[in-house]
């Protein structure tokens, strides 16, 4: 084995791999950008090397940069991840010049699977399903339209050059060829500047279902079965699961038999991964799939195939590098199910955006008892635009689908975030959707269900504010009572008026919640509906009941804004203060915060500056109005970790405070 391995990575792929390679006794090395400096995965390494900005083409895709790391620091082996440098064949060049083991297959089978149409003659050949069609030098319309008829409608229209999606059209009838056409060769040429075209048979109903791979320097060649990723938005995945809900042993077999074909076709080496389109239209069938394309990396979803086999698959990798053998087949088993989410810094009452911004908060629910979870950041750190928005991947594995399925929602119910906006209570309603439940899935699952998965937009619902509100007029009950700082549960007059009265402010509605406290419970009116519960606050978190439903909230009263995470969904509320007449944001004392997401139009205040209570601090622009940030006392600046023209997210840092 290596004595040593420098991973060319970030984030929690970086520590997964660091993680396994420490496990086998092998030292760690990591590579860092600027805003990396004090990322998780540099804190993990035995040691790390900077290799440049911020941006990834300074640091994380400089094969020169990379290398020189390497060689300072001795690294027997790289290790690329995903993404990256994972798929450049030069990377794994300059890995073999230097004389350094590349984690990773042979440059020329990255070549030939980079090249998806040669993919797919080279598999063709090698008796692997491809989707019937035409891919050909002559690209006249003529012969085209003709070689579609012979195919049969449907068909897709596919740029040769593309691939995400973009240059493809599908169509249904002869009569609306000519024109799919031309539009599909406007598009890849657009595009790609490569406007030739491929016909398929359109897979009707299509599933993702992939194969995962793995050859040694042996010649053997096995497979770790499949991993269904139909789950997906705009082509990125949201839910992955292994094995494939209602896959036939029969078509299983099959399917792992051609994806080991395919590898020992292309002289394969290390962990590979096949993906195929499944025809889900009348069920999965043995004769049912067909080729896309290979992947030669890890991919993110790995830990689902970790979970069924109990297999290591980055410590297969290194023993693969190190020119160990393979286990045969046979030795390889599927127990139970695993499902995988990804948990990512996106907006989805905003298109799915990618929210950055400052992890204010960050809990992710224990790991074990069947769940895993591979985080990438820790609270406090950042999400910036630089780096995919991934926050950790969430896995749970059980007996049965159903298990891991319920499991996983619990926990991403679980997942408390704030300060960048999060898709865990979409994800949570996926898992929790009958459809989903059922194995009723499909690639095009999610936007044929967005009515039901999609966040309710508009104001918080009588419940949040509820909840809100008792959890305000506990904490402020617990700051009064010095000798019962938190838990205040009976013998407690909330000012003896018989009566409190919370306002919270919404766009220029200001919603009045009654509060009353019968019998030692708590009873809850906001707008026309009544809500009666037990409730407690210990520290930020909130838990008990209301309106017949059990409560376990977190939350956090700074300054007028109250932020209340429960169900995996973060709800930041305004409360109504008649001496609040500015913009002034929410107010930790030394810090201000963006109140709402927007960009950055002004910086009117400089580190070291005495600001008085009141002055213009900096302009945030949002929803399409000027709002002034001001300073909240009298106060010395010490930081303003923001310029003009910067994106912020809510609850972003615009100034910090010198002590006072
Ligand atoms: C297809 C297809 C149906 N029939 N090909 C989308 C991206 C590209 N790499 C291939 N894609 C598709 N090819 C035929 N002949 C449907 C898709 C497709 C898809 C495939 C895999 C995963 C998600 C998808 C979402 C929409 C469409």
């Amino acid at each position: 084995m290596f004595p040593s391995v420098l991973v060319a990575n970030r984030g929690e792929i970086a520590r997964r791999v660091m993680r396994t390679a420490r496990r086998l006794g092998l030292r760690t090395i990591a590579v860092y950008s600027d805003a990396d400096r004090d990322a998780w995965h540099v804190a993990d390494a035995d040691e790390a090397v900077h290799i440049g900005g911020s941006a990834a083409k300074d640091s994380y895709l400089r094969i020169d940069a990379i290398i020189e790391a390497a060689r300072q620091t001795g690294a027997a082996a790289i290790h690329p991840g995903y993404g990256f440098l994972s798929e450049k064949a030069e990377f794994a060049d300059a890995c073999a010049a230097a004389g350094i083991a590349f984690i990773g297959p042979p440059a020329s089978a990255i070549r030939a699977m980079g090249l998806k149409d040669a993919a797919k003659d080279i598999v063709g050949k090698a008796g692997v399903p491809v989707v019937p069609g035409y891919q050909g030098d002559d690209q006249s319309t003529e012969r085209l339209q003709a070689e579609a008829g012979r195919t049969g409608y449907p068909v897709l229209i596919k740029a040769v050059a593309g691939g995400g999606g973009k240059g493809m059209r599908r169509v249904d009838a002869e009569a609306e060829f000519v024109k799919a056409l031309e539009g599909a060769k406007r598009e890849a040429m657009a595009a790609f500047g490569d406007d030739r075209v491929l016909i398929e048979k359109y897979v009707t109903r299509p599933r993702h279902i992939e194969i995962q791979v793995f050859a040694d320097a042996h010649g053997n060649a096995v497979h770790l079965f499949e991993r269904d990723c139909s789950l997906q938005r705009r082509h990125q995945k949201v839910i992955e699961e292994a094995p494939a809900p209602g896959m036939p042993e029969a078509m299983r077999a099959a399917m792992g038999d051609a994806a080991v074909k395919a590898a020992l076709a292309i002289g394969y080496r290390g962990a590979g991964t096949i993906e195929f389109i499944v025809d889900s239209s009348e069920g999965l069938r043995p004769d049912g799939f067909f080729f896309m394309e290979m992947n030669t990396r890890l991919q993110v979803e790995h830990p689902v195939t970790e979970a069924i086999t109990g297999l290591d698959l980055v410590e297969l990798q290194l023993r693969i590098a190190a020119g160990e053998a393979l286990p045969p087949q046979s030795a390889i088993t599927l127990c139970g199910h695993a499902v995988e989410a990804r948990l990512y810094a996106e907006d989805p009452a905003k298109n799915f955006l990618p929210s950055i911004g400052t992890l204010r908060r960050l809990h992710l629910p224990a790991a074990g008892d069947g769940v895993r979870i591979d985080a990438g950041v820790r609270e406090g750190d950042a999400v910036t635009m630089f780096y995919d928005p991934m926050i950790a991947k969430v896995v749970a594995h059980g007996t049965t689908r159903d298990e891991a399925r319920q499991k996983l929602a619990r926990v991403m119910e679980e997942v408390e975030v704030a300060g960048v906006r999060t898709n865990a209570a979409f994800v949570a309603k996926c898992l929790r959707h009958p459809g989903f439940a059922s194995g009723d899935i499909d690639t095009g699952f999610i936007d044929r269900h967005m009515k039901e998965l999609a966040p309710k937009p508009g104001a918080a619902s009588g419940e949040t504010l509820a909840l809100a509100a008792v959890a305000t007029l506990l904490e402020s009950a617990g700051k009064a009572d010095a000798a019962s700082p938190w838990a205040v549960e009976d013998g407690f007059r909330l000012g003896g008026a018989g009566f409190d009265l919370v306002e919270f402010v919404s766009g220029d509605e200001t919603i009045g919640v009654r509060v009353t406290r019968p019998a030692g419970g708590w009873r809850v009116e906001v707008g026309g509906a009544a809500f009666d519960g037990a409730l407690r606050l210990n520290g930020n978190r909130l838990t008990g009941s209301l309106g017949g439903r059990s409560v376990h909230a977190w939350v956090e009263r700074a300054g007028n804004t109250v932020t209340l995470i429960r169900d995996g969904e973060t709800r930041v509320l305004a409360l109504f203060d008649p001496f609040d007449v500015d913009d002034t944001a929410a107010d930790t004392g030394s810090t201000v915060l963006s109140p709402m997401p927007g960009k950055i139009v002004q910086v009117l205040a400089e580190p070291g500056q005495q600001v008085k209570r009141g002055a213009a601090l900096a302009v945030l622009e949002a929803m399409k109005m000027e709002h002034t940030l001001t300073a909240p006392a009298d106060r010395k600046i010490a930081e303003v970790p923001v310029s003009v023209g910067d994106q912020v997210t809510e609850g972003s840092v615009i100034i910090r405070f010198a002590e006072a």
